[in-house]
């Protein structure tokens, strides 16, 4: 599901880790990258040359500043954010201006080559103006608080230089419960299991729950509008077990 949202546009944060908040309204975010090269710095004016995996978004990328770094970030020069022309992957030195601080970066790393970037999340937090700390998704995304206008991105709490897909729409987290009316009982004893499926605390129905015991699927069940199931589950073996049930939304 997530895999098809379209971003509203992206930013490359400076090396101290810093992004600001796009004045557009954007609800969730995307870490794609971090450059884990040994002297970050470099990296930075590196915004295009690479193939993105967004088309409305072309600029990506690619380990090297060379002429195409240079002559894109120039198109955009003199730009404020909002403006008529303006570019926020132009802003590599990000603080929603285009202007000498932007070029000279490009011009000061300008040959840099082989530079490295990590898709690896593992470590990766932001920290929201407002104090509050977000941690990537499996698939890279945090949930922006409102009213936060900046972030940092770190790494095991090092500052990185981050590539960050902004998207308008909000990031979704579902929870599924579980409870059973009893957790003893004797062979043909019917264990009545039963849970809901919310997302942000609204009941998701249509979505089966399947019951496992241990790693063998026992049963499954429909949710209702409300989101609730239940399953019941008749004992046919002797020993103690683990329930759990899942839901594919
Ligand atoms: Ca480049
Ligand atoms: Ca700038």
């Amino acid at each position: 599901m997530l895999l098809t949202w379209t971003p509203v546009c992206a930013i490359k944060g400076g090396t101290n880790g810093y992004i600001y908040v796009p004045n557009l309204p954007v609800k969730t975010l995307k870490i794609q990258l971090w450059c884990n090269d040994s002297n970050p710095s470099r990296m930075q004016g590196d915004q295009t040359g690479g193939t993105s995996p967004y088309p409305n978004i072309p600029e990506y990328p690619d380990g090297a500043v060379a002429l195409k770094d240079f002559y894109f970030i120039q198109t955009y020069y003199g730009g404020n954010e909002g403006g008529t022309t303006w570019n926020y992957m132009a802003d590599c030195v990000p603080d929603r201006t285009i202007d000498l601080k932007d070029v000279n970066t490009v011009q000061n790393n300008y040959g840099q080559s082989g530079g490295s970037y990590s898709s690896d999340l593992t470590g990766i937090k932001v920290v929201f103006s407002n104090g509050t700390t977000g941690y990537p998704n499996a698939e890279g995304f945090v949930s922006i608080p409102s009213g936060a206008t900046y972030f940092y991105v770190y790494k095991d709490n090092t500052p990185v230089m981050a590539l960050v897909y902004f998207f308008a729409e909000e990031l979704v987290t579902y929870t599924l419960t579980l409870n059973v009316d009893k957790t003893t009982g004797y062979i043909g004893d019917i264990f009545t299991f039963s849970g809901a499926l919310t997302s942000d605390g609204v009941g998701v129905g249509g979505v089966t729950a399947t019951l496992f015991r241990d790693s063998l699927s026992v049963g499954s069940a429909v949710t209702a509008s409300d989101g609730t199931y239940t399953i019941p589950w008749t004992a046919n073996v002797v020993g103690t077990y683990d329930f759990h049930t899942e839901a594919v939304v």
